[in-house]
This record gives structure tokens, sequence and C-alpha cells, in this order.
């Protein structure tokens, strides 16, 4: 097969062309390898199927996920030095928080180990049984913390977010009337929160506008509900506000990601992605009663809360690492390269999320494997088969990740199933984007003979983890 790379795809690139290039250099590099056919086939029976238990030695090309896979810059490792490890009142942690305090603009911050542990803390703090969480479609973890908690999840996004074809600019938006019929239904005071993520992950990385925030502010003050966020993704939601929202195309993205924050009240936070850290997380909220139970609670479940599961160079590295993600250059690069990779594989019709989000391709498995049903795991299957072919993994978002309905304790089936090329923040280069493309495609031309899996074991929470599948 022919490589994509040096070769002009459009007349813009070939006369006058001004590429993108990435805002840095490289200084140290990590040394990856694929094994043999041979040695991937046994490597991915004896893994179960599930590309999350496959060991990273036997992979060539990360896509499971952006979670922790970022390199950090030189100042971030700078800093890991300035790490003041005291049990308590450590001064990374007020650096950090001054700086959450600067680019997101919340009063108070309480430090966890990563997102799951802010989300715990606020879903503790706030969900009483009986209660309902609206929320711009689930992401798993989050949903599982709000249903410990004893609410249930409430799917309130738009349509198009899950058509994996529409074109709309913010498909992560909160459809307003969805949102305030189920308020009129079961009541304002059954409401703690809504819950809004920006950017929606299981949607395939899509945004959510600023006039959608700024309205659905409006409507939760209307009915006395509280507004949180899922700040994980924020950043390169700011990037697309600035690139497809009226009145937005001169503002810096630091600016849009502030605005956008005052409109919520409160944000949980997996500094593992837009942070550019390998681990951390934070809960960082306006209101006084909010901040006083999560301040609390963190010392049960997390550690004192002036670190929260952090080492104090940890905090130190998130700190550095939330300036230098704002830089409007660094998100234009991340973004660019995800486009980058998503063009290629639409130039060659392999069926994707459209448009393209800020983290990841999503395939669309359904369209991909047409003739496969659902309870064969078309997205697991994908993943497998990338795998078999080349060594790149990438992780399934789709009925194993859906899991089942608490209630009937039956299988979800959700509209969107989906295989997930998730590209970590300034780690890989143009040439692996080829490469994966080149993988996909080779997978694409031989879908015809591909058998689907069956799960041959379930664990009980977040089952896409520990699952095993065995070939049909
Ligand atoms: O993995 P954590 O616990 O640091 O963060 C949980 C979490 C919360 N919200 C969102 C939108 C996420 O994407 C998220 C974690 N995502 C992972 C691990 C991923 O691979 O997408």
């Amino acid at each position: 097969m022919s490589s994509p790379h040096n070769r002009p795809r459009t007349m813009g690139q070939q006369f006058g062309r001004r590429s993108w290039a990435e805002p840095w250099k490289i200084k140290m590099v990590e040394p990856i390898r694929m094994i043999s056919a041979e040695e991937r086939q046994k490597a991915l029976e004896e893994a179960g199927y599930n590309t999350f238990l496959l060991h990273s030695d036997d992979v060539y090309i990360d896509l499971l996920t952006d979670s922790g896979t970022s390199a950090m810059s030189d100042r971030q490792w700078a800093g890991m030095m300035l790490g003041d490890e005291a049990y308590a009142g450590s001064r990374n942690f007020y650096h950090l928080e001054s700086v959450i305090r600067e680019y997101y603009g919340y009063r108070h911050v309480v430090p966890t180990h990563q997102g799951r542990g802010a989300e715990h803390l606020i879903s503790r703090a706030l969900i009483r049984p009986g209660h309902y969480v609206p929320g711009n479609m689930y992401f798993t973890t989050t949903r599982l913390h709000q249903e410990l908690a004893g609410g249930t999840f409430v799917d309130v996004i738009v349509d198009e977010a899950h058509d994996p074809a529409n074109l709309h600019p913010f498909k992560g938006n909160v459809d307003l009337a969805k949102l305030e019929a189920l308020v009129k239904r079961v009541g304002p005071e059954q409401i703690p929160y809504v819950s809004l993520a920006g950017t929606v992950n299981m949607a395939g990385g899509q945004p959510v506008s600023m006039a959608n925030v700024r309205e659905l502010r409006g409507l939760c003050d209307r009915y006395g509900i509280r507004l949180y966020l899922d700040a994980t993704r924020m950043v390169e939601n700011a990037f697309f506000i600035q690139e497809r929202e009226e009145g937005y195309d001169t503002a810096s993205i630091a600016a849009i990601l502030k605005e956008f924050c005052s409109y919520t009240d409160g944000a949980w936070m997996s500094a593992k992605k837009d942070n550019l850290v390998n681990i951390g997380g934070w809960l960082a909220v306006n209101d006084e009663d909010v901040f006083e139970q999560a301040r609390n609670m963190v010392v049960v479940y997390e550690g004192l809360h002036t670190y929260g599961g952090m080492a104090g160079r940890d905090m130190e590295a998130v700190a550095i690492g939330i300036v230098e993600s704002v830089q409007d250059d660094h998100v234009r690069s991340r973004v660019g390269q995800v486009r980058y990779l998503g063009d290629l594989l639409s130039e060659w019709e392999i069926p994707i999320v459209a448009p393209v989000g800020g983290h990841a391709i999503f395939l669309d498995a359904k369209r991909f494997y047409a003739d496969m049903p659902q309870d064969h795991f078309p997205a697991q299957t994908l993943a497998a088969e990338l795998y078999l072919d080349s060594g790149v993994r990438s992780m399934e978002r789709g009925i194993a990740s859906a899991g089942r309905d608490p209630e009937t304790g039956r299988n979800r089936y959700p509209a969107l199933e989906l295989t997930r090329l998730t590209i970590p923040r300034r780690v890989y280069t143009q040439a692996h984007m080829d490469v994966i493309a080149e993988s996909v495609k080779a997978v694409y031309d031989k879908r015809g003979q591909t058998r689907g899996l069956e799960m041959v074991y379930e664990p009980e929470y977040l089952r896409f983890f520990q699952a095993r599948f065995a070939r049909l």
C-alpha cells in the first residue's frame, strides 16, 4: 500500500501550503517495537480479546487512551524536582490551587488522585437515593459513581449526538427541552445537579457551545438546580468554540475556558487528560457547603485535603501542565493531529464519527461491520483485529462499555458502537498517524471475513476493563 505521508491530498496542500507543526521538539525518546503476528495472536488470546488486558510491551502504537499517557514538558519534569512532600500544607498544593483559580475561575479546590476520585466526592456530596442526574451522554465512571450514590442518570444530550454521521458542530449540547421535560416530570428538588461534560467523550469528543451552556445556566437558575462540569477535556472544547462559534474567533483558549466555567458551579477533573500529567485530578467548587463536604470526605477516601492522593511533585506537574494546556498553539496542534488522522481515514471512506472530535478518532463499528449483530461486539472485534494487524491498541466504546441496566440487569444497547483510536498528547508523530491509518484500511479491506466475539467472563462493575471474550 502506498503511504499517504508525503503525497499532497488537496490543491491547497500542493500549492502555497502552510502546515501546522507541533510547538515543541523532542528531547528524550522511548523505544517501541512491533512483535510478530504470531506473538500478537498469542498475546490477544491470553488477554481474552480485551485490549485492556494486553501487556503494554506487546503493543506497538498505544491508542488505548489519552488518559495519563501525555508526554510531560521539560518544565513539568523540572517542577517534579520541586515537590514539597509535606503531609500537610504542601506548597505545591497552594500553587495548584492558585492556577486552578486563575484558569478555571473556581473558588475552592480539593485535590484527588484522579478524575473518578473527584466524581466520587461530588456524587456522595450531592446525590441521594431517588435523585435523577441529567447529563449530556454518560461517561462510564461518572455514571457509575452517580448510580452508586443512589441516583439515576438521564441522558439529555441533543439527538444529533447519537448519529455518528450528523455534522452538527456542537454535538455535545444539552437538549434544553429534554432537560426541562425531566425537571417537570420529577420535580427540580429531585435533581441535585446537571452533569455537563465538555467535550463529550462517548459521543466522539464532541463539544458544547458557549450559547448552550449560557442557556443551560439560565434554565438551571429558573429551577434552582446546580450545574457541574466534567472539565476533563474542556480545553479541547474551548478550541472548537474558538473555531466554530460566532464572536469567539479572536478570543484566546484561556479566555474561552474561563468564560465557559463561569456559567457552572464547579467542576471535576481528570488531570490525566487536558492537564498533561500522568496522574492526578481535582474537584473545584464555588459553593461553600459543597466544599465543606468534599473537603471532609477527601480525608476518608483520598488523603489529606492538601494532597488528596497526589504526591507534592504530581501537584506541581499539574499546575505547570494547566498553564501549558491553555496555550493556543498547543491546543491547535493537539486537535490538528487528531484531525490529520481523521482526514486520512475519511479519504479512504472508512466510517468514522464526524465531525472529528478533540481527543480521538472513533471508528463506527456498526457501519464497519454492517452485518455483525451488536451482541457479537463489533467494536470489541474491531479493536482486536487492529491489534492483530499491526500491534495498534485501541478501545471499545460500545455495548461492552455500556454495561447492564442496574434495574433490569439487561444489556444496554447504545446507539453508538465505536472503536476509539485515542491520541496521547505530545507523544506520537505524523508518521505514526500514517501507520495507524494504513492498518485501519487493511482491517477494513478484509472486513467481510471477520467473525465477532462472545463474552465469556463478565465482572460486576465497569465490565469493559476486565471482561474476557472468545472468537465466535
Ligand atoms: O480516569 P480518571 O478517573 O482520571 O477520570 C475519569 C473520567 C471522567 N470523565 C471523563 C470524560 C473521562 O474521559 C474520564 C476518564 N477517561 C478515560 C480513562 C478514557 O480513557 O477516556
